[in-house]
Order: structure tokens, then sequence, then C-alpha cells
């Protein structure tokens, strides 16, 4: 090596670190949010989270500008916002659907004041003087752990609000793990109040066989993924291990999404999704984040061909007026249901949002009486080569 490469090699370097920091001060490490309005939470290991949140009549708490850090990795966001869109019921008697984020709202005068207790150790925050949102680190159990000596423990940051609506309530959790997991969770409890003597429809739960009636509830999230500095380059794709005639062999495909789409889970083939960065790697490989259904055991596609119960996933083209996944307000231009969003614009390399959505049948038993004990349900957004190795 000649001695002026030698010069050059370590001004070469000072200057790739220079353009990094440059870039990174036009992405400030922390979300620029409201005053008040950032939370920004360190872990045991070091990762960290950080974004703002935001108190809306309608959806209650929506996230955005959500950034996660592996410890000594770099930070970059992972969401541009992030809702608990619509809770789309309907009862199993054939009363008229509700669509209680619209109709009622999760925010407002239906956020619940959540007391000190019940965020003890964390940090109350406050929309309109009420305190709406728990933020709170919790043990969170092993991260690893094999042998008999290799084991790792950490924290979750747990958000938490609540909503009453009517007799029933919903609390909303958004949990963040120490390995760059997200897991939205939604909880329904209350007390029954539509109520029945037909077996048909409820189930008996006084002496006289007055009992609850059953409800099936449709949760959708809506999910702006803006991975990375650039949220107009993201690309979404289905991955599937489908078994082969003689059913010994999995093999492996990778389905670009190109349009707008809405997708059914398959447990079958193995089917899932994930939206990866059309330039950003983790070193080898772009990074992404996969969705990972959890409590699938009542999915179903409803009784009356409702267009937005007929499929699970779906991949729109980002529209500020898109919000509500069902019972959107059409005022604006925009269409009235995720099925009309839907509408085949393209999506590769853009601004991706995608809306999850899960069911749930509440036939409600003894126990509900006088209470409904908690019914959890949620899914997670799980870290795909993020990191070129595990980053805990
Ligand atoms: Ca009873
Ligand atoms: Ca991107
Ligand atoms: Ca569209
Ligand atoms: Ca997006």
């Amino acid at each position: 090596m000649t001695s002026v490469i030698k010069k050059i090699l370590p001004f070469a370097a000072i200057m790739l670190l220079l353009s990094f920091f440059g870039t990174a001060q036009a992405r400030p490490s922390t979300p620029a949010c409201p005053t008040g309005q950032t939370i920004q939470s360190t872990l045991d290991t070091g990762a960290s989270w950080s974004m703002c949140w935001e108190a809306r009549d309608q959806e209650g708490v929506v996230l955005s500008d959500i950034r996660y850090q592996g410890p000594g990795q770099v930070q970059r966001r992972v969401l541009g916002e992030m809702s608990l869109s619509q809770i789309a019921r309907n009862y199993d008697d054939g009363s008229a659907a509700e669509y209680l984020v619209t109709d009622q709202g999760l925010g407002g005068n239906n956020f619940i004041a959540l007391q000190s207790s019940e965020c003890s150790g964390g940090e109350l925050h406050y929309a309109s003087g009420k305190a709406v949102l728990c933020e709170i680190q919790k043990d969170a159990g092993f991260i690893y752990k094999y042998g008999t000596s290799v084991a790792r423990t950490g924290k979750v940051l747990e958000l938490m609000s609540a909503s009453q609506l009517g007799s029933y309530s919903y609390t909303v959790q958004w949990i963040f793990h120490e390995n760059g997991t997200i897991e939205p969770k939604v909880g329904l409890s209350g007390t029954v109040t539509k109520t029945s003597y037909d077996p048909n429809f409820a189930w008996p739960m006084q002496q006289d066989g007055l009992g609850g009636v059953g409800f099936v509830d449709n949760y959708y999230w809506r999910m702006d993924f803006d991975l990375g500095t650039s949220a107009w380059n993201d690309v979404a794709e289905q991955i599937t291990s489908t078994l082969d005639v003689t059913r010994t062999l999995r093999s492996k495909s990778i389905e670009t999404l190109s349009n707008e789409t809405a997708r059914v889970f398959s447990p079958e083939s193995k089917r899932f999704w994930r939206i990866r960065d059309g330039s950003e790697t983790n070193g080898v490989s772009p990074i992404s984040y996969e969705l990972v259904m959890l409590n699938y055991d009542h999915q179903s596609k409803g009784a009356n061909n409702e267009a937005w119960l007929q499929s699970d996933v779906y991949f729109t083209s980002y529209n500020a007026c898109e919000r509500f996944a069902v019972d959107n307000d059409t005022s604006s231009g925009c269409a009235w249901d995720i099925s009309q969003f839907t509408n085949s614009q393209g999506i590769n390399s853009n601004d991706i949002v995608v809306w999850n959505r899960l069911s749930y049948h509440h036939l409600p038993r003894d126990e509900d009486d006088n209470v409904i004990g908690m019914r959890w349900n949620g899914f997670k957004l799980l870290p795909r080569d993020w990191h070129a190795q595990n980053p805990l």
C-alpha cells in the first residue's frame, strides 16, 4: 500500500462517518413529536424504542414514528403509524352491525381514566387532563436459553390504554420487546348487557334461563410500515413453504406483491408476509418485519358476505383518508372499507400500509356474570434480518 493511499484511507473513513452523521441529523435520533407526546424507553439489554403517541377520539391512542435500536446497533424506523382502526361487531341474533371505533370511539370521553396504582413503576400520560396511557417496563422472562449456562432475560415496554363503550370495555396494549418484536393486543371485558332467553343465540347465565347473546368482534389494525430512511421504497412479500405431492419436501417460494391485494392466511402452506426495505440491508440481507398471526382460532368470513371480512390481511398504498378499515369517512373522497381501498394500485417499492384482521367470537359463559373476564386477541410483528445476527 502506498503512503498516499494510507493517508487517504483514514480521510475517506472520516468523510464516510461525517456523511453518516449528516444523514442521522436529518433523521433525528428521537422522533420529533409534539411536546409531551414522546415515548423513549431503554430496556435492560440497551435496546431502545422511541415513538410519538397521540390521543384521538375514534382510534384512541395512536402511535407514530416508531423506531427500534438494538444494543450498539443503528436506530431505524419501523412504522410511520400504527392504530387499532376498527372493531366491527356482529351479534349472533342478527342485530345490526356496530362499528365501535367510528360509532362510539375509543378516545375522548370513552377513555377510562387510569389510576396511578394501575401504572405503578411506570409513567402516566395525559390527554385533556385525563390519564389515558400507561407507559411501563415489565419483566419479559427469557430472551433465549440453552444448555445449563446460557440464558438471558429482559424487559418489555408496555403501553396500555382502556376504553369504556357502553357496558363493554376494551384494553388496548402495544408491547415492545428487547429483540425488536412488536405485539399489538386488545382485551375485551365489561359486563354483558345484550341478553336473551333464546338458546340459539344466548348462553344461559341466570336461573330463569336468561343468557348473554354471543357476538363476533372483528379487530382491524392499521400499520403504516415506513422502514428505514425512505417510506417510499418498501416491498411486500408473501412467503410460502409448500409440501410437494409426496408430502416429504417442503419448498419455499417468495412472491413480491406488485399491486394492492387482500390475502388469506394458510397454515397448510405456512403462508406469511413480510415488509422489507428496498435498499437498506443488515450488511447482507434486506431489513424486514414479518407478520405473525396469533389467535387465529376464531377467524371467520362473517355471515352476510361482507366484503371486508373475506380476507385476513390487506396491503394498500398509503392514503391519508383511509383511516378506518370499515365505516371509513367517504366525504373526503376515500372509500368505505378496506376491500375498496384494495383497488390494484401499485405497491412494489412504495409507501405500503398493512391491515390485519382478527375475529373473536364471544359466547358468554356463567363466569361472565357479572363481569367478563379479560379476553385477549393480538398478533406479532417480528424482525426478519433486521440484524445480521441475534442483536442480544
Ligand atoms: Ca350466573
Ligand atoms: Ca423504506
Ligand atoms: Ca388503493
Ligand atoms: Ca408506509
